[in-house]
């Protein structure tokens, strides 16, 4: 019995040696390890075998079987790998196209302002998303109790931090909010700079508002401030028209300046917009000349420097260039709306 095992070794030894592709493996393989293998016929004699028969030869068995079983995998795994090379890439095969990333709508409308305005000579600055109560409010002529404060619904955040010492006043409750807007930017950018300068701040406000297709609650604003000596409502309407201009390519756009209000600029306005095509005059930003207030709480002197600053949103123009109907498109991950706009 023991010398059947070692000529089935045997014979197995010189016939691993033949084999040249995978079809060969195959039928070796179902040579000595099948259910008709000569190994299987030995093993069903065990049961004929008397106790320390049967348990020696059990034992030699299962030594044969584990040495075929790893030489024939070790044969396959050379036999696939030798295969690799030589038959298995099919060179004419069309390829699998890679799937990339790209900027999100959104990203990519943001960088065309900025690049319109980097080339006014404009330079990029950016604030933090949770502000206080007094740069979002109070030192842009908005204090508490105002009824302007209604113009921007708040995230307040819960409880008071502490104190601070007001530019526009005496100590007052410091209260942390989620930015209703980029204007915050022109008082921490003024308190540290002096004119003149020209500045865009883009970012994301927050307002607790209901959404539908044209508001969320958390979006996208382009903040601008230019100020200096003789900085008037004419370099407003320049640097305006020029970015709109190149923003949706459209050089014999008409445009509406509006009076309106906000609290820190004095004269304000609404500017509209219409394109070749349109029918309609469409509302694009909030703007006006840097109110006197807001220039002395940063401790500038109004007679000596002006400015303008304005304040559009991004998801509003990402809108009306790219024909999106409905803001809640631009939040929701949907990668077939997303895809569009690979370039
Ligand atoms: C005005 C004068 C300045 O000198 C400087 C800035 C401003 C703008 C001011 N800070 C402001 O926030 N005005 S606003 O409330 O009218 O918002 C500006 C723009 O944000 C709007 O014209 C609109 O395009 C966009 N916006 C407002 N609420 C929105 C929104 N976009 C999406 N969802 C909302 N819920």
């Amino acid at each position: 019995m023991v010398d059947k095992l070692s000529s089935i070794k045997a014979s197995f030894e010189a016939d691993v040696q033949l084999v040249t592709n995978l079809e060969q493996w195959e039928v070796l393989r179902v040579k000595y390890l099948g259910r008709k293998s000569q190994l299987s016929d030995a093993m069903s004699l065990l049961k004929d075998l008397s106790g320390d028969q049967r348990r020696d030869f059990g034992k030699h068995a299962n030594e044969v079987r584990t040495f075929l079983e790893v030489v024939l995998e070790d044969t396959r795994i050379a036999l696939e790998a030798k295969g690799t090379h030589a038959n298995r890439i099919d060179v004419t095969r069309p390829g699998t196209k890679k799937q990339t990333g790209h900027l999100h709508p959104l990203t990519r409308v943001e960088d065309e302002i900025k690049q319109i305005f980097l080339a006014m000579n404009f330079s990029v600055v950016e604030g933090p998303e949770i502000e206080t109560e007094h740069y979002n409010f109070d030192a842009l002529n908005v204090p508490a109790n105002h009824p302007a404060r209604e113009m921007w619904d708040t995230f307040w955040i819960k409880g008071e931090q502490g104190k601070q010492k007001g530019k526009t006043g005496p100590t007052e409750a410091l209260r942390y909010l989620l930015r209703t807007h980029t204007s915050p930017m022109q008082i921490r950018y003024m308190e540290k700079n002096t004119p003149p300068f020209q500045i865009i701040v883009p970012g994301r406000v927050f307002r607790y508002e209901a959404t539908d297709a044209s508001h969320e609650i958390n979006f996208y604003q382009m903040e601008g401030l230019m100020v200096g000596p003789h900085i008037s409502l004419a370099n407003f309407k320049y640097v305006i028209e020029e970015f709109f201009k190149k923003f949706f390519n459209d050089p014999a756009m008409q445009f509406r300046f509006r009076p309106s209000y906000f609290p820190f600029v004095e004269p304000g306005v609404e500017v509209d917009i219409k394109r070749k095509g349109d029918s309609k005059w469409l509302e694009v930003m909030g703007a006006g000349m840097v109110h006197r207030n807001v220039l002395k709480a940063v401790g500038y002197n109004p007679e000596e420097v002006q400015g303008f600053a304005f304040g559009m949103g991004t998801d509003r123009l990402a809108m009306l260039k790219y024909k999106i109907p409905d803001i809640r498109l631009l939040y929701s991950g949907d990668l077939r709306f997303i895809q569009q706009f690979k370039k």
